[in-house]
């Protein structure tokens, strides 16, 4: 039986929350995932599985259909392979962890937005936004799960959904120098972010590689994009990231070269 394949772009936040969610359900190897460079145009043979979208991870089921959006692949995977259920399946704790799922489109557009900010300006703006994101998740927390790591016992769907973000809000705390302040305002949402951070499910990444392979968006060009006067795009598959030096912190101060970058 052919198994069902995921098309995607290493160190992407969505495709990331698939290898979670398959691995909590220990079937990570029964979907292949196939590596898409987004520093290139899709190929036609892609374009016209997705009758025309770019955005990526897509999966392709066994018998061809096209599924779109990580969200909805994770509730495909999750009912196709039924045991182990990631989702919760009490109504009204499902109820909750899809309120709670509700809240990551938001959250990561600011960060995003952050990161690819280019006037110094704004970046106090864009912090105060930030931490308004957290502090709904926080009171989200505080009110059904005040006590725990997790929103209910164990790692499930909302930890799944959110951690591939605050892996990639690594490149906050580097480029914008963005830490959750210690204090009250945040407490329950520090101990999720930790707790979701530390999970065994969720290793695929690294900081470094964060860091690494976003530096051009630190600089305003997302998405594999070149910026001006750079030949190749820090999302490159190589030279490897492992053997690049770390970038410059300085995103509003300069910008570096590929040689820099190790490209
Ligand atoms: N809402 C989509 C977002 C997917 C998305 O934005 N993927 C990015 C990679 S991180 C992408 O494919 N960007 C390239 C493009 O849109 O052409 C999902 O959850 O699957």
């Amino acid at each position: 039986m052919i198994r069902p394949a995921v098309y995607h772009i290493p160190v992407c936040p969505f495709c990331q929350r698939l290898e979670i969610l398959l691995t909590l359900k220990g079937r990570r190897d029964e979907v292949e995932f196939r590596v898409v460079d987004v520093t290139q145009p899709r190929p036609d043979w892609l374009l016209q599985k997705t009758r025309g979208t770019t955005a990526l991870p897509i999966l392709e089921t066994s018998d061809g259909h096209v599924i779109k959006e990580s969200l909805v692949i994770m509730e495909y995977l999750d009912a196709l392979y039924p045991e182990r259920p990631v989702a919760q399946r009490d109504p009204y704790r499902r109820a909750v962890e899809s309120m709670l799922t509700r809240l990551e489109g938001d959250f990561c557009t600011q960060g995003y937005v952050w990161v690819m900010n280019q006037d110094r300006a704004r970046r106090d703006t864009l912090r105060t936004g930030m931490l308004a994101q957290y502090a709904k998740l926080n009171d989200f927390l505080s009110e059904h799960a005040p006590s725990g790591a997790f929103l209910f016992e164990q790692f499930g769907w909302a930890e799944a959904v959110f951690t591939p973000l605050f892996m990639r809000f690594w490149f906050l705390e580097y480029y914008e120098d963005f830490a959750l302040p210690a204090d009250g305002r945040y407490a329950r949402v520090q101990a999720w972010v930790d707790a979701c951070l530390a999970h065994p499910a969720v290793q695929q990444v690294t900081k470094e590689e964060i860091v690494k392979l976003y530096y051009d968006y630190a600089k305003g060009a997302g998405n594999g994009a070149l910026l001006p006067g750079r030949e190749k795009s820090s999302f490159a598959f190589e030279p490897e990231w492992r053997l690049r030096p770390w970038p410059p912190k300085n995103k509003y101060e300069h910008g570096a070269t590929d040689a820099e970058l190790g490209l």
